[in-house]
C-alpha cells in the first residue's frame, strides 16, 4: 500500500515539473523564450566566407516585437533575400539575358542589349568596355560559343571583379573598446546603419555603446538615442553645436570604464568638399585612435540611388581619413546595384555591407556571388 502512495506522489510531481516547463517556455521573456529568440550567433567580425550560401548569412536575430513590420516578403525576423531586395537592378539585367538568350546566336543586337544593361546598372563606361571586349574576344577566338555561355562568362567576370570578402569582415581590436566610424554626406544612411549594425553586434554578444557624434542637429542624437532604446546599447551624447571629437572621446572614456567591446561612432553628413568639415572629421578619427580607444574600421557609407556620383565622394573621403570599408545603402530602391562593381574595381576599397532596408534587419554582410547570382542567376 505504502509502495503505491509513494508511486502515485512520484507521478504528480513529474506532472507538475512537466507543466511548469512548459509555462515557463511560453511565457516571453522567460529564461527559455529568451534563450530561444537570442541563439548564438558568429559575429559580424569572425565571418567565414562561404560560397555554398543561396542566402545572405544571418546578421542578427529575430526581431523584438517592436520591431516587427519590417519591410518585405519575408517570415519576421528573416535576413533580407538579396534576390528580392535587389529586384529593380535585377530587372534590368534580366530583359538583356532573355534577350540574349532568346537568339540563336551572339549579333550585334546582343552585345548592344548587354552594354545597354550594364551601363544602366551604373557598372559603369570604363568597365563595361573593358568587360565586354575580353567577352567579344573569346567569342571571336571561338572560346565562347552561344548566348548560354556568354551570360555565364559574363558572370564569371563579374564575380571576380568583386573578390572574396574581407577576413575578418569588420575588424575588432584585441583589447580595450574597439571604435567603428561612420561618414559620409548627408543623408545616406549612417545613422540607421549603425542602428542596424549595433542591434547585430548586440544579438551576437558584443556590448556597444554609441557614440552621437552628429552634434549639428539636436534631432540627429534623438533619433540615435532611439535606436539606442530599440537595441539596447548605451548611448553618449554632448551638448548640440558641441564638439564632436568630445562626444567621441567621452564615448570611448566610458566603454574602458564598463568593459564595453564595441563604440560605433555617428557623424554628421558633411560634403567632402567643404575643407574644415573634413577637418573636424579627421580630428574625430585622431581621437577615436587615441588609446585607450582602437580605430579598426572607418565606414563610408554611400546611397546606392546616387550611382557614379557616389565614386566621387568615396575618393575624397578615402584620402580624407582612410577609409577601410563601403556600406552601400539603399540598394533595395535603385536599379543602379552596378555601382558595387564600380566601387570595388576603381577605388579598391571593399563594400563590406549593403543596406536592402529601412528595417532593423536589413542589412546583411556583402557578398559577391549572392549579388552576381542575383542579378544574373
Ligand atoms: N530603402 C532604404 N532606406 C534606407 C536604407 N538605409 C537608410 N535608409 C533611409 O534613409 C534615410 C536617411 O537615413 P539616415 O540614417 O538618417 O541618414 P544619415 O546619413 O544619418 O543622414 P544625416 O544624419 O542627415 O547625414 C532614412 O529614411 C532611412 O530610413 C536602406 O538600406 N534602404
Ligand atoms: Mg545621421
Amino acid at each position: 500500500m505504502i509502495a503505491i502512495w509513494i508511486l502515485l506522489a512520484a507521478g504528480v510531481a513529474l506532472l507538475l515539473a512537466g507543466s511548469a516547463f512548459v509555462v515557463a517556455r511560453r511565457r516571453p521573456g522567460s529564461r527559455f523564450a529568451r534563450r530561444r529568440r537570442f541563439e548564438p550567433l558568429p559575429p559580424l567580425a569572425g565571418r567565414q566566407p562561404s560560397p555554398e550560401q543561396d542566402s545572405p548569412p544571418r546578421l542578427t536575430t529575430a526581431p523584438r516585437p517592436s520591431q516587427a513590420g519590417a519591410p518585405g516578403d519575408e517570415a519576421p525576423g528573416a535576413p533580407p533575400r538579396m534576390v528580392e531586395r535587389l529586384s529593380r537592378t535585377r530587372g534590368v539585367f534580366s530583359s538583356a539575358v532573355r534577350a540574349m538568350r532568346s537568339r540563336r546566336s551572339v549579333d550585334e543586337g546582343a552585345w548592344d542589349d548587354l552594354e545597354e544593361a550594364l551601363l544602366r546598372a551604373d557598372v559603369g563606361v570604363a568597365t563595361t568596355a573593358e568587360l565586354l571586349a575580353g567577352l567579344r574576344e573569346r567569342v571571336g577566338a571561338g572560346e565562347l560559343v552561344g548566348p548560354d555561355s556568354v551570360v555565364a562568362a559574363l558572370s564569371a567576370e563579374l564575380r571576380g571583379l568583386l573578390g572574396i570578402p574581407p577576413d575578418p569582415l569588420l575588424a575588432m581590436a584585441d583589447e580595450g573598446p574597439t571604435v567603428w566610424l561612420f561618414v559620409g554626406v548627408n543623408g545616406v544612411g549612417k545613422t540607421t546603419t549603425i542602428g542596424k549594425l549595433a542591434m547585430a553586434q548586440i544579438s551576437a554578444g558584443r556590448s556597444v555603446l554609441l557614440a552621437a557624434g552628429d552634434t549639428f542637429r539636436a534631432a540627429a542624437a534623438e533619433q540615435l538615442a532611439g535606436w539606442a532604446e530599440r537595441v539596447g546599447a548605451g548611448i553618449v551624447r554632448g551638448a548640440e553645436g558641441g564638439d564632436p571629437s568630445s562626444v567621441v572621446f567621452d564615448a570611448v572614456q566610458r566603454a574602458q570604464a564598463r568593459g564595453v567591446d564595441l563604440v560605433l561612432a555617428d557623424t554628421a553628413g558633411r560634403l567632402h568638399t567643404k575643407v574644415n568639415l573634413v577637418e573636424e572629421l579627421k580630428k574625430i578619427a585622431r581621437v577615436a585612435g587615441r588609446p585607450p580607444g582602437h580605430l579598426t574600421e572607418v565606414l563610408l557609407v554611400l546611397d546606392a540611388t546616387t550611382g557614379q556620383n557616389g565614386l566621387v565622394q568615396a575618393r575624397e573621403f578615402t584620402e580624407a581619413v582612410g577609409v577601410t570599408g563601403i556600406v552601400l545603402t539603399k540598394l533595395d530602391g535603385t536599379a543602379k546595384g552596378g555601382i558595387v562593381v564600380a566601387i570595388q574595381r576603381e577605388l579598391g576599397v571593399p563594400v563590406k555591407l549593403v543596406g536592402l532596408g529601412e528595417g532593423p534587419a536589413d542589412l546583411v554582410p556583402f557578398d559577391g556571388d549572392q549579388f552576381v547570382e542575383a542579378l544574373l542567376g
